[in-house]
């Protein structure tokens, strides 16, 4: 058929895209993370932590990085054949939070990583998002790989709504991402079906 639209007959579904934003602290994987499910190069903008940048880049606790995001990431995933997420990974220290507002324009929903070791890092990604009603979930990356806390520690430590899906992950493995990005989708559904009958009714 013409333009290659369809295929053996039948008719092809062009997939929906939703753009999802990947946010929290300073080093709690976010680059990892967009890194880890995408299925295109992504693209990424990492700078050296240098010397200079030692008093004001804080390693606390990820002693062992050596770059930072100084822009964002960027990465795909499909994840059925008709939906298709746009991943944008924002830059996690402090004097790059002017560049949020740009990264969570037209977001559908974002995913909060917390490192739990530092979990007062990623207050400031929880507010954000609160205050602009962009729908969220809280992806606890387990860096050594065993949760030192439950996920109702968590949502308990930050005073989380009922609904907000806070889920354990591996920032390094594909499908533990995914099912953050699943849970985040469906959280992010159900808030926009709310809020439309809400609105005509
Ligand atoms: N052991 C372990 N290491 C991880 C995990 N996730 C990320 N790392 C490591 O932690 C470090 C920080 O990861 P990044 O993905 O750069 O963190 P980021 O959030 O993008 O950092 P910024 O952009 O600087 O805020 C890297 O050295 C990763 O290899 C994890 O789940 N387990
Ligand atoms: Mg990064």
């Amino acid at each position: 058929m013409a333009f290659g639209r369809f295929e053996r007959g039948k008719p092809q579904v062009e997939p929906v895209t939703l753009k999802i934003l990947v946010a929290g602290g300073f080093g709690v994987g976010k680059t990892t993370c967009v890194g880890a499910v995408s299925e295109i190069r992504p693209l990424r903008t990492e700078e050296l932590l240098t010397e200079a940048g030692r008093p004001v880049d804080d390693t606390t606790g990820v002693e062992q990085k050596h770059t930072t995001t100084v822009a964002m990431d960027f990465g795909r995933i499909t994840l059925r054949e008709d939906l298709v997420l746009y991943l944008f990974g924002t830059p996690g220290q402090d004097r790059f939070w002017f560049l949020w507002d740009e990264l969570a324009t037209g977001a559908l929903g974002a995913v909060v990583l917390v490192d739990t070791r530092r979990l007062e890092d990623c207050f400031a990604a929880v507010d954000y998002f609160e205050r602009r009603s962009i729908p969220f979930a809280i992806g606890v990356n387990c860096f050594d790989g065993a949760a030192r806390h439950s996920t109702e520690d968590v949502r308990r430590a930050l005073d989380l709504d009922t609904e907000v899906p806070v889920v354990l992950c591996d920032a390094r493995e594909r499908e533990s991402v995914k099912e953050v990005l699943v849970a985040v989708v469906r959280h992010a559904m159900t808030y926009a079906a709310d809020r439309e009958r809400s609105v005509t009714t």
